[in-house]
Parts: C-alpha cells; sequence; structure tokens
C-alpha cells in the first residue's frame, strides 16, 4: 500500500507567516525537483546551504511569485528520509510558500500524506516505530516534561531496553528449540531450572517498564482536574489562579459559574486538563440545576478532584454533601481564603476527612465523626492508583496566592505517587507499548507455568513467540499495513 518510489513534497513548518517557511522534498527526483524551481543545471552539494533565486515563472498567478530562497541537499542515505532530501528555506509567507508547493507539483512530485516522511524513515530503517511515535509525541509537546520523555524515546533508550529483552529472550527461545530438535538430548541445551531463571529475570525486566507506564502515560496524556465545591467558595477564583488568567467569571454572587469551563494548564510540568465547575446547591433555578448536573458529570470523568471549603466560614450542609460525595474520588481538599480571618473549619475538615495530620498553623481537631457514607473506600482512578493520598488538605488564598505552589505540587504528587519527575528507568508513555508489554508479560508467565510443569518443551515455546512478538511490534520489528497507517495519520502534513 505504501509507495516509497516517487518524490513527495510538502511544507514542512507550520501554517501561516514566519520569518522562514520550509519546504521539504524527498525521493529520488528531490534534487532535479529542486533544481528545475532554483532554474539551476548544475547538482546541489550535499549538505551546503545553496543560496537560490527562485523567479517568477510565466503562467497563472500562482506561479508568478519569486522569492530568495537557501537550498539543502541531503543524499540517501544520509538524510531523514533516508532517501534523498531536499530542503527550500524561503520566507515564511504562505503565499511564497503554496507557489513552491505548486511548482515542485508541477515539476514532478507529489504531495505528501500525513506523516509520509517519518513513514519513509520507518520504512527505510532510519528509525524503528518506537522512534516515529515519538516524533509526533515531540511535535505535540506542550510540556517539557513531555518533550523530554519524547525526545528520550527518539534517542532509543526504550528501544534499547526493549530490544535487549527481546534479544535474551531470543536466547532462550534458541536454546529450548535445540532441545526440541535433539530430543534425544532431553533438556540438554538448557535445563528447565535455568530456562525459569532466565525467563524470570525477562519478566522481573518488563514489570519494571510496566511500573513507569502509569507515571509515563500521566506525563504524555496529562489527566482532567475538576475544581468542585459549594457556591461562592473560590473555585472559578482558585480556577484563575492556577491558570494565571482571568478566564472564568468571577463575582460574589453564590451561583456565577452555570456551565463547565476547561482550560489546559501545565502545572507541576504536567499538561491538566482544569475543570472549572457551578457550584454544588439545591436550587430551582433551571440553568444552575443543569450546571450541578453537570458538575456531576465532571466528577465522573476527572482523574483528580480539588474539592474548595471557604476556610473563612462554618462548614455547612453543602460542604458536607460534596465532601460526602467525592469521598470515594482520587481528591485533594482545598481551604480557600487563607487571608481571611479562620473559622477552626481547617480542624473540622481535618476530622471529617478522618485525618491525624497536623498543619503549619492549625492542629488537629477533636475528630468529628466521618459520615456514614463517608467510608473510606478508594476507587482505582484512570491512571491505576488508588485515590489514597497522604496530603489531602491544603490551605490556600485564591486572592493572594498564598500557598499554590505547595497545591501545585500536591496535585502533582497526588496524580502520581512518587511525582513526576524525570528519572533514569525509560518512562512507557505510549498505550500501545504499554498494551503489547503487558502481552509479552502475560505469555511469559504462561511459559513459566508450561516450564515449571515440565509437560514439554513445545508449551512454553508457543508462548515465548508471542511474547518475542509482541516485544517486535512496539519496536515495529514486525508490523502490518493497517498498524502503520492508524500511527502515521495521527501525524500532519509535511512531518
Ligand atoms: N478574601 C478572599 N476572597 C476570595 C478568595 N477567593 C475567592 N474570593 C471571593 O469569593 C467570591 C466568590 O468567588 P468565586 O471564585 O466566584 O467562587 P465560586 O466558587 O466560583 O462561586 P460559584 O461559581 O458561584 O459557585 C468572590 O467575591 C471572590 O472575590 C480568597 O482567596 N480570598
Ligand atoms: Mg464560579
Amino acid at each position: 500500500m505504501f509507495s516509497t518510489s516517487d518524490t513527495i513534497v510538502a511544507i514542512a513548518t507550520p501554517a501561516g507567516r514566519g520569518g522562514l517557511g520550509v519546504v521539504r522534498i524527498s525521493g529520488p527526483a528531490a534534487a532535479p525537483v529542486a533544481g528545475e524551481l532554483a532554474g539551476r543545471e548544475e547538482p546541489f552539494r550535499p549538505r551546503y546551504a545553496t543560496f537560490a533565486t527562485i523567479t517568477p515563472a510565466a503562467g497563472d498567478a500562482a506561479s508568478a511569485v519569486g522569492d530568495q530562497v537557501v537550498i539543502t541537499f541531503f543524499p540517501t542515505p544520509h538524510s531523514y528520509t533516508g532517501e534523498d532530501v531536499v530542503e527550500v528555506s524561503a520566507h515564511g509567507s504562505p503565499v511564497v510558500l503554496s507557489s513552491l508547493l505548486r511548482r515542485a507539483i508541477d515539476a514532478g512530485a507529489r504531495l505528501a500524506e500525513p506523516g509520509e516522511f517519518t513513514l519513509r524513515a520507518f520504512l527505510n530503517g532510519k528509525l524503528d516505530l518506537i522512534q516515529a511515535e515519538a516524533v509526533a509525541d515531540l511535535i505535540d509537546a506542550v510540556t517539557p516534561l513531555q518533550a523530554r520523555v519524547a525526545f528520550d524515546q527518539l534517542e532509543g533508550t526504550l528501544t534499547g531496553a526493549i530490544t535487549a529483552i527481546e534479544g535474551d529472550l531470543f536466547d532462550v527461545i534458541a536454546k529450548l528449540e535445540a532441545s526440541l530438535d535433539f530430543p534425544d538430548e532431553g533438556y540438554h541445551f538448557v535445563g528447565s531450572e535455568e530456562a525459569g531463571a532466565a525467563l524470570a529475570s525477562l519478566g522481573d525486566r518488563i514489570d519494571r517498564l510496566l511500573g513507569e507506564s502509569a507515571r509515563g502515560r500521566l506525563i504524555r496524556e496529562g489527566a482532567q482536574v475538576a475544581i468542585v465545591g459549594a457556591p461562592n467558595v473560590g473555585k472559578s477564583s482558585l480556577f484563575n489562579a492556577l491558570l494565571n488568567a482571568n478566564r472564568a467569571i468571577v463575582t460574589a454572587v453564590a451561583g456565577t459559574t452555570r456551565d463547565l469551563v476547561t482550560e489546559r494548564a501545565d502545572l507541576g510540568g504536567l499538561s491538566l486538563a482544569l475543570i472549572d465547575t457551578a457550584g454544588v446547591r439545591e436550587t430551582s433555578d433551571p440553568v444552575e440545576r443543569e450546571g450541578v448536573a453537570r458538575t456531576r458529570d465532571a466528577l465522573r470523568v476527572a482523574d483528580l478532584v480539588l474539592v474548595v471549603l471557604d476556610g473563612s466560614r462554618e462548614m455547612g450542609d453543602e460542604d458536607r454533601g460534596i465532601l460526602a460525595e467525592t469521598a470515594h474520588l482520587p481528591r485533594v481538599v482545598v481551604l480557600n481564603k487563607s487571608d481571611l480571618k479562620g473559622s477552626g473549619i481547617f480542624s473540622i475538615a481535618q476530622g471529617v476527612l478522618g485525618l491525624n495530620w497536623s498543619a503549619t498553623s492549625t492542629q488537629a481537631g477533636p475528630g468529628v465523626e466521618p459520615f456514614a457514607e463517608n467510608a473510606p473506600q478508594h476507587r482505582e482512578s484512570r491512571l491505576g492508583r488508588s485515590g489514597k493520598d497522604p496530603r489531602p488538605l491544603f490551605s490556600v488564598s485564591a486572592q493572594t496566592g498564598a500557598g499554590l505552589d505547595d497545591l501545585i505540587a500536591g496535585v502533582a504528587e497526588a496524580l502520581s505517587t512518587g511525582g513526576i519527575e524525570f528519572r533514569d528507568q525509560p518512562a512507557v508513555s505510549n498505550v500501545r507499548h504499554t498494551a503489547l508489554l503487558a502481552r509479552a508479560r502475560g505469555a511469559l508467565a504462561r511459559a513459566t507455568e508450561a516450564l515449571e510443569g515440565q509437560v514439554s518443551e513445545e508449551f512454553p515455546l508457543l508462548d515465548l513467540q508471542e511474547a518475542a512478538h509482541a516485544l517486535q511490534e512496539i519496536t515495529g520489528r514486525r508490523t502490518s499495513d493497517d498498524l502503520l497507517r492508524h500511527i502515521f495519520e495521527r501525524f500532519c502534513i509535511g512531518k
């Protein structure tokens, strides 16, 4: 399905105006196409910046556009795609760039499909599948941590770890196969104990990678964090303060927010979707009632809930209700308005949460009985953790900003047990990789069982081969057209 014999062209820089814009050409005719653009007979010197003037061509208006450009020729195989590649750096005007594109097509190139440059790099062995996917992740990264994880995968750390596991697995398979081919020798090539130990160590290595996958996925995909609470406690103010922007309307009127307001935020290195909600209360206003229903929808999808209480007043029934309603969810309780004189709500909240946790300013209160519905039954969140957190209570002022840094650190910590900073262990961040690792792990476990049962060498072999195939699918040593189409679809044209 993938043709790689023709020459493709695309604008590689984002749509819109810029100082520079780049048109990329790849394929056997890349240099002749560029030569025709530049009206130049002599060959381009490889990997040198060549200044050229594109003269307005006679003909239709689209071709009557000229520019001064820099052309760089990367001959095969030392190029991004592994083919002959030419990059034309022009001025970043959409008119100039589309004219260049049009003229390259007239000269025999074809408009590239989304991701086709990277697909060719994969097909030509310049990148494995993990690295190709990392290119898309790096381009999509919005936080430094996302970029770091993607770059690391592009550099091949994850590929290295998986290839090493696959190599050692292959070794066990080869020995077991040899034992099969020479049955008289029995387990001569590998004792079942030795094979068992090798499989156990491979299983441990896969487990370590899988153990990092929740963190990796959190970094790559971010999380949804809903801000909920009674009316007027300062949810929208906190939302704005965390975003550092005046995004949501704040007024002294209870019931100001009537709908969900969602905004992306980079908090503590994580890309979060922060959701401001309508204050939860009984109301006869149909609009507000719909808003409250939407708040409950947000609670269902959130990876973490910030329950906001007004620390300057007594805890009310609405506060108690929302605390009970979120007791089984992964949550952090925020006492807002710390700039105002407190009411002792801090110690009450601690009691409600059933905590023996003392804050800097307030000592634990006399322990209010938890509500009946408040029994600590923590659900597993989508990130695969329990909602229990060692620091569930924070005191902040959305107005002055006091305590916000601490809260942000607490949110990152609550989302990822043990913090989300970069570690030496390669982070498996892609769900496809995680699923295949889990499949390999399952097959290894079955092989180990078969080996211990001493049924025959054949049984563990089938499972071991399945494990090996799963690992090869991660790096792309085994692939299908469907899989490639699926992966490269998410690229934009020109990548
Ligand atoms: N002193 C003080 N006032 C605050 C603080 N945060 C919010 N407020 C005030 O509390 C009032 C309500 O703030 P909002 O952010 O609109 O509260 P909300 O929870 O979004 O309210 P609804 O959308 O109506 O549910 C406003 O008058 C804010 O100025 C704070 O940290 N300190
Ligand atoms: Mg509001």
